[in-house]
C-alpha cells in the first residue's frame, strides 16, 4: 500500500439494506467539497440535515453531515460524515455524486485500512490500536469484544511502551558503564543493574501471557475430534454445540467429511470440528474425509482422542499415529466416552483418561474445564487483551535477545557491549509491536488486510 495524501472516500457501514448507512471522506482539506455539495458551510462537529442533489439539481437523499476539522478526527485530517439512508444504491449515487465534485481535489475511493492507516501516521492511535479496531470489529464473542476494546484503548500499547522505557533505563545504565571500562566489572557487580534486567524478565513474561491469552481470544482454538469411528465424536460436538450439528447414528462411517461448529467455553471461541472416524475403508467417499481428517490434525491446536468401551480401537497403534501426527505446539487430550456403559461408572474408565458420557453429559464439563486448561487459558477475561501472531513473535524475539543479555551479563568482563546490543535488539522488537520500529511494508501488509471504509 502506498501511503498517499489525496482526499479518500468509502462506505463505511455494511453492504445491505439498513436503516442507515454512512460515508466517510477524509482528506486535507474539505472545505470546497462541502461548499460543492451543499452549498454552504458546516459548524465543525454539529450535525446538520441537508439534502443532497445530483448534477441536474434533483434530490438523491436528506443525509445527516457532520463535518470534524483536521486535527481533530478519527484520521486526525478533514473528515465529512454523511448518515444517508442504508440503501446499496442510494449509497453508490451518494459516492458518485461525491466523486464528481471530488474531482479537483483528486477525491479517490480509499483502499482496505486506509482511514485507519491514516489514524496511524497522523500518530492518532499506534498500530496495536490500529489492529484493535479490526478485532473488535472482527470478534468471535463478548470477551473478545471487551479484549479488543481494552487493546483499543491503549492498555497493551501502555504495557508495552512501560517494558520499553525499563529497557531503555537499563540502556542508559550499560552505556554510561561503557564509557568508563575501569568500572564494567563493578557494573555486573551492581544490584541495581541486576534488578533491572529481572524485573525486565518478568514484565516480559507478564506481557507474554497476556498476549498468549489475548490470541487465543482473538483467533480462538481448532479443537478436533478424532478417533475410531462410532466413539462418539458427533455426539460429542452436539453436546457441546448445545444442539444437533452433526449427524449421529450407530453405523460406523456415519460422519464422511469434517464438520465445523464454533461454540464458546466460558467465553473462549473454540472451532470444534469433528472428523470421519479412523479406520480402513474401501469406501472412497468416507477415504476422502478420513483424509481430511488427517489434514485437521495437521492444523490443531488441541486434539481430542476420543475412545469408547464397546469399540476397537486398534489397540495403541491408532492413537500413535495420531500422537505423530499433530504440531509440536498441538495438546492432546484422552477422553473416553460412553462411560453410562460401564458397569462401574466412570471409576472403571483408565485412570490418565477423562471419562465422559456425551450422551447423559457426565463429565462434560471437566472436559470443558480440562480443554481450557490444556489450550493455556488463564480461568480470568479480567483485564485480557487481544493480540494478534505478530504480537506473539514480537514478543517472543524479545523474549530471546533478553535471555541472551542475560547471559552476557553473567559472563561477567568485556560483554557489556554485547549486552547493550542484545537489549538494544530486544526493544526493537517490542517497538515494532506499536510500530514504532515498523519497517513500511510491514506496515502495508498490515492495513491491507483491514475491510474497506476501516
Ligand atoms: N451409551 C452411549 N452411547 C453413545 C454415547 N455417545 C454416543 N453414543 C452412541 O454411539 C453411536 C455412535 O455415535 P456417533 O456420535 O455417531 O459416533 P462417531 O462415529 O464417533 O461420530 C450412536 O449410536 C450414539 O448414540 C454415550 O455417551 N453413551
Ligand atoms: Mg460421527
Amino acid at each position: 500500500m502506498v501511503t498517499r495524501k489525496i482526499p479518500i472516500i468509502a462506505i463505511a457501514t455494511a453492504p445491505g439494506k439498513a436503516g442507515v448507512g454512512i460515508i466517510r471522506i477524509s482528506g486535507q482539506n474539505l472545505t470546497g467539497l462541502i461548499q460543492a455539495l451543499f452549498e454552504k458551510n458546516l459548524q465543525p462537529r454539529q450535525a446538520t440535515l441537508l439534502a443532497l442533489r445530483d448534477k441536474l439539481g434533483q434530490p438523491i437523499d436528506q443525509v445527516l453531515a457532520i463535518y470534524f476539522v483536521a486535527p481533530a478526527s478519527f484520521t486526525g485530517e478533514d473528515i465529512l460524515e454523511l448518515q444517508c439512508h442504508g440503501g446499496p444504491h442510494l449509497l453508490e449515487l451518494v459516492m458518485q455524486r461525491c466523486l464528481e465534485l471530488g474531482k479537483d481535489i483528486g477525491l479517490e475511493i480509499a483502499e482496505p485500512g486506509e482511514f485507519s492507516l491514516r489514524a496511524y501516521l497522523n500518530n492518532k492511535i499506534d498500530l496495536a490500536q490500529a489492529e484493535a479496531i479490526a478485532d473488535l470489529i472482527d470478534a468471535q464473542s463478548e470477551a473478545a469484544v471487551r479484549g479488543a476494546a481494552r487493546s483499543l484503548q491503549g492498555n497493551f500499547s501502555d504495557d508495552v511502551n512501560d517494558l520499553v522505557e525499563e529497557i531503555t533505563q537499563l540502556r542508559i545504565l550499560v552505556e554510561s558503564t561503557l564509557d568508563f571500562p575501569e568500572e564494567e566489572i563493578e557494573f555486573l557487580e551492581n544490584a541495581l543493574a541486576r534488578e533491572r534486567l529481572s524485573a525486565v524478565k518478568t514484565k516480559l513474561l507478564t506481557l507474554q501471557n497476556g498476549a498468549r491469552q489475548g490470541k487465543i481470544l482473538r483467533d480462538g482454538i481448532q479443537l478436533v475430534l478424532v478417533g475410531p469411528p462410532n466413539v462418539g465424536k458427533s455426539s460429542l460436538l452436539n453436546t457441546l454445540a448445545g444442539e444437533e450439528v452433526a449427524i449421529v447414528t450407530a453405523i460406523a462411517g456415519t460422519t464422511r467429511d469434517r464438520i465445523k461448529e464454533s461454540i464458546q467455553i466460558e467465553g473462549v471461541p473454540m472451532h470444534v470440528i469433528d472428523t470421519a472416524g479412523l479406520r480402513q475403508t474401501s469406501d472412497e467417499v468416507e477415504a476422502k474425509g478420513i483424509e481430511r481428517t488427517w489434514e485437521a490434525i495437521h492444523s490443531a491446536d488441541l486434539v481430542v482422542f476420543l475412545s469408547a468401551p464397546n469399540v476397537d480401537s486398534e489397540g495403541n497403534d491408532l492413537k500413535k499415529r495420531v500422537l505423530e501426527a499433530v504440531p509440536p505446539k498441538c495438546a492432546i487430550l484422552e477422553v473416553v466416552n460412553k462411560v453410562d456403559l460401564l458397569e462401574g461408572g466412570a471409576n472403571s474408565a483408565p485412570k490418565d483418561a477423562i471419562a465422559i458420557s456425551a450422551k447423559t453429559g457426565q463429565g462434560v464439563d471437566a472436559l470443558k474445564q480440562e480443554i481450557l486448561k490444556r489450550v493455556g487459558w488463564g480461568g480470568t477475561q479480567e483485564g485480557v487483551i487481544v493480540s494478534r501472531r505478530r504480537h506473539l513473535d514480537c514478543i517472543e524475539k524479545a523474549a530471546e535477545h533478553i535471555a541472551r543479555s542475560e547471559q552476557f551479563a553473567a559472563n561477567g568482563n568485556n560483554s557489556l557491549e554485547l549486552l547493550a546490543e542484545e537489549l538494544s535488539l530486544a526493544q526493537n522488537h517490542l517497538g515494532q509491536i506499536t510500530g514504532r520500529l515498523l519497517p513500511d511494508d510491514l506496515l502495508g501488509m498490515i492495513f491491507s488486510q483491514f475491510c474497506i471504509g476501516k
